[in-house]
């Protein structure tokens, strides 16, 4: 009887956890670089999934950034720098130490498409670190990814110009409110999910 309330327990926590939550990003710029990128991660503790698309890139390689600011009142220059909660020197994707909007490099192919996609375990769209209301950036040149000796390496990657850039924004759940849960951390057991656990334990003893 034990083990079927323990049971029980867990999958009603595992049935109340985070909606999944999914963003989507329009691209645009004055470089004639379009697209779009979205955005989806199944729970606060799951990775994110990014699917790029843009076409009119040059072949070859481009940084690949969230900026800080969802402000494009001077075109992708007013997004701000890359998005670094931490304060730390910016880097590659892989990095232990690296810019949370730091996604390394998207590469475009002869006809200048790019047509991908990636996980990430930094960026997240739950808590005081979402990254929904803030900006995609595409740049012209390649992200070193803080590997040479440039000035700019730690700081940018040296990725040139922004060619395309849009706003994180809100695809789906629309419906309700942020909840509360802190990014990049293990998920706390919420007194509603114990409530919610400790009801169908309960059941199942009256079952
Ligand atoms: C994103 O762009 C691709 C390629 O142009 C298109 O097929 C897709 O429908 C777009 N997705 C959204 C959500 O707009
Ligand atoms: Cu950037
Ligand atoms: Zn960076």
């Amino acid at each position: 009887m034990k083990v079927l309330v323990v049971l029980s327990a867990v999958l009603c926590v595992a049935l109340a956890k985070d909606q999944p939550k999914k963003a989507i990003v329009y691209l645009n710029g004055n470089a004639g670089v379009t697209g779009n990128v979205t955005i989806s991660q199944p729970s606060c503790t799951e990775p994110v999934f990014i699917e790029i698309n843009a076409v009119g890139l040059a072949p070859g390689k481009h940084g690949f950034h969230i900026h800080e600011k969802g402000d494009l009142t001077d075109g992708c220059a007013s997004t701000g720098g890359h998005y670094n909660p931490d304060k730390v020197s910016h880097g590659a994707p892989n990095d232990q130490v690296r810019h949370v909007g730091d996604l390394g490099n998207i590469v475009a192919d002869e006809n200048g498409i790019a047509k991908t996609s990636y996980s990430d375990t930094v960026v997240s769209l739950y808590g005081a670190r979402s990254v929904i209301g803030r900006a995609i950036v595409i740049h012209a040149e390649v992200d070193d990814l803080g590997k040479t000796n440039h000035p700019d390496s730690l700081k940018t990657g040296n990725a040139g110009g922004r060619v395309a850039c849009g706003v994180i924004g809100i695809l789906a759940p629309f419906e309700e409110a942020e909840e509360e849960c802190s990014s990049g951390q293990p998920a706390l057991v919420f007194p509603a999910v114990t409530i919610f656990a400790s009801f169908c334990a309960a059941r199942m003893l009256v079952a």
